[in-house]
């Protein structure tokens, strides 16, 4: 078999399991979970270099996960719907991620029909079988099965690991002919300041409860690696002066809380000391500025830097 690679994006309702699966098959975490609907707001690249074996020259996938198909009710939610289908356009395989404790309504069919119209080989994987019954697991086969001829079904479960070997073995065969696209010691396309800002959030959504994780967002705004310690600086920006005074927490109590963890979680990722210094401030509606939420795609804030076509 030659050398098979390419792109293949991961799409589902929010909360099916994408991240999870994305970090699972990496092998390193390269996106933030959380039990909260909307924790993805960007597409993310994961690099899989699987190696050669006897008699195979081995394969690259570019596996992509994006932000949960909802309905957008802000520019925010319509900057995510965006990042979905930027990650479907030109594609070579999508997977379908749905949660089979879940009923599949109308938005599971929106699913599938984004994933249609790409015109890409579609496979459905069945996620979460670590949590129904095996005799349950027949009859949605069945009901997926109705409703479009998959290349392939594979239940899984993504936390557990269950499954995942024959994603990739069957991926891998879907997959064209094709170059290394990366080289083999990347992993994704993320720069780390904003690898750091998203667990900074992670920690925001672990520790915060009802509209808070949806109101706040988290900016680097300085990123500076010295030989024994890399200096960080970032803001999270919430919506209204109560959100602040939540985040900010009794004598300061909860931004010390999420800074430490977010801090070691960095240090673990980075392998190297940090010193990070926390900023809150209110941006009322920040979620509606479509130039606000223009700034905090970091694949323009890089345009930036530097402009497209020069090294
Ligand atoms: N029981 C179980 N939970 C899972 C599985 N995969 C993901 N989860 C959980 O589902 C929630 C959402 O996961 P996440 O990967 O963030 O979903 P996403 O929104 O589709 O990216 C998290 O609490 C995960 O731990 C699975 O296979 N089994
Ligand atoms: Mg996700």
């Amino acid at each position: 078999m030659p050398f098979h690679s390419g792109f293949v994006s991961i799409l589902g309702r929010p909360n099916a399991g994408k991240s999870t699966l994305l970090n699972a098959l990496v092998g390193e975490k390269l996106a933030i979970i959380s039990p909260k609907p909307q924790t993805t707001r960007n597409r993310i690249r994961g690099i899989i270099h699987v190696p050669a074996k006897r008699g195979s020259p081995g394969g690259q996938v570019i596996l992509v996960d994006t932000p949960g198909v909802h309905k957008p009710d802000s520019s925010l939610g319509r900057k995510m719907m965006v990042e979905v289908r930027q990650a479907l356009e030109g594609c070579d395989l999508i997977l379908v991620m749905v949660d089979v404790t879940q009923t599949s309504g109308p938005g599971a069919e929106f699913v599938l029909d984004m994933a249609r119209r790409s015109g890409a080989p579609i496979f459905l994987l069945l996620n979460k079988i670590d949590r129904i019954e095996k005799g349950k697991l027949l009859p949605i086969i069945d009901q997926w099965r109705k409703l479009h001829d998959f290349r392939e079904i594979i239940p899984i479960s993504a936390l557990k690991r269950n499954g995942l070997d024959v994603v990739l073995d069957r991926v891998l065969e879907a997959l064209p002919q094709g170059p290394k696209y990366f080289p083999e010691d990347q992993i994704t396309d993320q720069p780390v300041r904003f690898m750091a800002a998203e667990i900074i959030r992670e920690q925001v959504l672990r520790d915060t409860q009802e509209e808070l994780p949806y109101s706040t967002t988290v900016v680097v705004d300085e990123f500076e690696e010295g030989e024994r310690l890399t200096r960080i600086a970032a803001t999270i920006y919430c919506e209204r002066e109560g959100q602040k005074g939540i985040l900010v927490g009794k004598g300061g109590q909860m931004l010390k809380k999420i800074g430490t963890a977010a801090r070691l979680e960095i240090e673990k990722m980075l392998d190297t000391k940090i010193f990070l210094e926390l900023f809150v401030k209110v941006r009322p509606l920040w979620r509606d500025s479509r130039e606000f939420v223009d700034q905090l795609d970091w694949r323009r804030q890089l345009e930036k830097l530097v402009p497209p076509g020069k090294p």
